[in-house]
């Protein structure tokens, strides 16, 4: 499926190190299309939809306190396989864990502080897409390179 979609944050540390244009970067270079992208202060009711599953973790109210600690860049990323494909560009949760030439490998050191997040499945990136912005904020077009990125 090409037009397979995910959402990625770079999260409030990688705003104030001034890492977005790297994050945006490697994304860019694999060759996947930008379809939408909005800097912005995240608020505690859209954060706990995003992150239904860890509501009831202990680390849930830091995971909060770090998300709106500051603005983060939402962006859509569209192309084949491009949910699993940004989960292997991200790397592992554990910064600490995560290898070299991943983002949270090349970027971070800590699971607390860990730049991105990558939708985990194609059923997730939908539902989170939806959290985080209107249908018409998500754009459709056509990239020149296309017959020199698919085969
Ligand atoms: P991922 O972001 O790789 O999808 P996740 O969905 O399990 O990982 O958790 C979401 C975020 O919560 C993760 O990026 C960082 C934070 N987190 C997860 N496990 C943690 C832990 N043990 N201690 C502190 N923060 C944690
Ligand atoms: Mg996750």
């Amino acid at each position: 499926e090409l037009r397979e979609q995910t959402l990625v944050l770079v999260k409030p540390d990688a705003v104030q190190r001034r890492l977005v244009g790297d994050v945006i970067r490697r994304f860019e270079r694999r060759g996947f299309k930008l379809v939408a992208m909005k800097l912005l202060q995240a608020d505690r009711g859209l954060l706990d939809k995003h992150y239904q599953q860890l509501r009831q973790k202990p680390f849930y109210p830091a995971l909060l306190s770090y998300m709106t600690s500051g603005p983060l860049v939402a962006m859509v990323w569209e192309g084949y396989n491009v949910v699993r494909s940004s989960r292997a560009m991200v790397g592992d949760t554990n910064s600490a864990q995560a290898a070299a030439g991943t983002i949270r490998g090349d970027f971070s050191m800590h699971v607390s502080r860990n730049v991105v997040h990558a939708s985990d499945s194609v059923e997730t990136a939908l539902q989170e897409i939806g959290f985080w912005f209107q249908r018409d904020e998500l754009v459709a077009w056509e990239s020149s390179d296309r017959d020199y990125t698919y085969g």
